[in-house]
């Protein structure tokens, strides 16, 4: 019993029980943020699909509403399904969801809220005249769901788009309309990438290439380019792109085609799916959601009663140093649970050792960590490696000669259960280097059927950069980035010992690695 409360999240989003996916309409409203998700009222396993709904002030806290919406039309009787967002500049807004009909056939349906002096929109109507569409002919009814925020174009209409796939290639159909009335669709697709199947929850929103802030759904021009990232159904990751976006042909072409959308890079490669954004007007920023499903199995969740979270909402914005990734980062607001701190600086480990971080005992952790390398070491490195993957690794216990280096959390005094997040630097024969950043979480839980993953992504170090990690730690859930967030990794990890919050720095078989620089916080 302890054990399975220990899990429950204190500063994630979840609901106080049964199951929740996706995060829906994500939206900020006369000085609240609301979150709605795919939430099954009835049970902790998918099902019986409504729209779950509540509210904070700071992305952190929040006041759980009544369900906005539940399944009571012919046209979303098996389920009010993903959905988003549209602030229409008169003030209204526009919330565009997919229904499973009374024959399960997908279609778009549109509703908004019954009051809108109410800052918390407990209220929302149905538009009378729904469905609004249907799939197109040569679509499969079961393949057409997810509609994004609508975007505003030069000519003053408004677009949207919907996932889809024909045969196995992913696409992305897109809408418009002047009046939300009716609807016209568009020749060709947006975009479009063979054998990535089903595209779930479309996102297609606009990142600076000069400015720091976040920009608003509708802006376009010459400095902006485009994400557009896709949930694939096949594989259950969410891949980004970033391209530019023409208008007036109505596509999206990828700056690097290797780096297409299904095939290059993905937000989080833990746990993380179904993922939206969108504009907060009051900050001047993009916020990310992202659905995370625990290692658990079904019957442990049935168990507990509950199923999943929502990853801490990040703010996303454009790398203007390498051009190539987003920068995915805890929104500002979680620094404010920073209670206590602890600083550890200039630490030098012994190669091949482990050094207990002194935290005391801490179910929420905020970790900033910086390593520093030697770059005569990193030219004098001369194990070249073309093959390593973190996925295909022995992971943490896969020895080269820079890496792996990093920490070790939700970690044992005797070291049976731990999750090592860890840099790990090859050369390739190329001569260049390349730092791979990972989780190995196969002894993360003595629970011998949980997820025991290996994973994670390669990412970009410039010179003269040091190797910086923060992760955030809370009860049974771990999110790692690194770079700033040039990549990140989410990770549930259940059915473990509670209690367990050590921190250890990890260093093996380095000699090269002389510096570790780590500030810390727990709260
Ligand atoms: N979840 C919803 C669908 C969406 C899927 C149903 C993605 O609309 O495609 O719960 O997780």
């Amino acid at each position: 019993e302890k054990q399975l409360a220990w899990q429950r999240t204190a500063f994630h989003f979840q609901p106080p029980q049964n199951w929740m996916n996706d995060p829906n309409g994500p939206l900020f409203y006369k000085g609240w943020y609301h979150i709605f998700y795919q939430y099954n009222p009835n049970a902790a396993v998918w099902g019986d699909i409504v729209w779950g709904h509540a509210v904070s002030r700071d992305l952190i806290k929040w006041l759980h509403l009544p369900a906005a919406m539940i399944a009571d039309r012919w046209y979303d009787i098996n389920g009010v399904w993903t959905g988003s967002a549209t602030l229409l500049p008169d003030g209204q807004i526009i919330m565009l969801y997919s229904g499973s009909s009374n024959d399960s056939t997908q279609v778009q349906n549109l509703a908004y809220p019954a009051d809108l002096s109410d800052p918390l929109l407990i209220n929302w109507i149905k538009y009378p005249g729904n469905p609004i569409l249907l799939p197109p002919p040569g679509i499969d009814p079961k393949d057409f769901r997810d509609p994004t925020t609508a975007w505003n174009t030069a000519g003053g209409k408004w677009r949207f788009a919907i996932g889809s796939k024909m045969n196995r290639t992913g696409i992305s159909l897109v809408y418009e309309t002047q009046d939300f009335k009716s609807f016209k669709l568009l020749d060709g697709v947006l975009h479009a990438v063979p054998a990535t199947g089903m595209w779930e929850c479309v996102d297609f929103y606009p990142v600076s290439m000069t400015e720091p802030n976040g920009m608003d759904t509708s802006v376009n021009g010459p400095h902006v380019k485009h994400v557009l990232k896709a949930s694939l159904d096949e594989d259950r990751n969410d891949y980004y792109a970033i391209g530019r976006y023409d208008e007036e042909k109505g596509i999206w072409v990828p700056d690097n085609p290797e780096n297409d959308v299904g095939i290059g890079l993905r937000y989080d490669y833990g746990k993380f799916y179904a993922s939206k954004t969108f504009y907060d007007q009051e900050k001047r920023r993009r916020v990310l959601w992202g659905w995370i499903t625990e290692s658990d199995n079904e019957a442990a969740d049935i168990r507990k009663g509950w199923a999943s979270l929502q990853a801490i909402p990040r703010t996303v914005v454009y790398d203007q140093k390498t051009g190539t990734n987003l920068l995915q980062w805890p929104v500002e607001e979680v620094e404010s649970l920073r209670t206590r701190s602890k600083n550890f600086i200039n630490i030098t480990v012994q190669a091949g050792s482990f050094l207990p971080l002194d935290v005391g005992s801490a179910t929420e952790l905020d970790i900033i960590a910086e390593f520093e390398i030697d770059l005569e070491a990193l030219d004098k490195l001369s194990d070249f490696d073309e093959e390593y993957t973190c996925g295909t690794s022995s992971g943490a216990n896969q020895r080269g000669a820079l890496g792996p280096f990093g920490l070790l959390v939700l970690a044992t005094d005797d070291f049976s259960e731990q999750t090592p997040v860890y840099f790990y630097i090859t050369k390739g024969s190329d001569g260049n280097p390349r730092t791979f950043f990972c989780t190995d979480a196969s002894r993360s839980s003595i629970a011998d059927d949980v997820m025991d993953d290996i994973s994670g992504s390669t990412v970009p170090v410039l010179r003269g950069e040091k190797f910086s990690l923060r992760i955030l730690v809370d009860h049974s859930i771990i999110e790692a980035f690194a770079q700033g967030g040039r990549t990140g990794h989410h990770y549930g990890i259940n059915r473990g010992m509670a209690n367990k919050s050590g921190v250890k720095v990890m260093m093996d078989r380095n000699d090269l690695l002389h510096t570790l620089m780590m500030t810390g916080s727990s709260t």
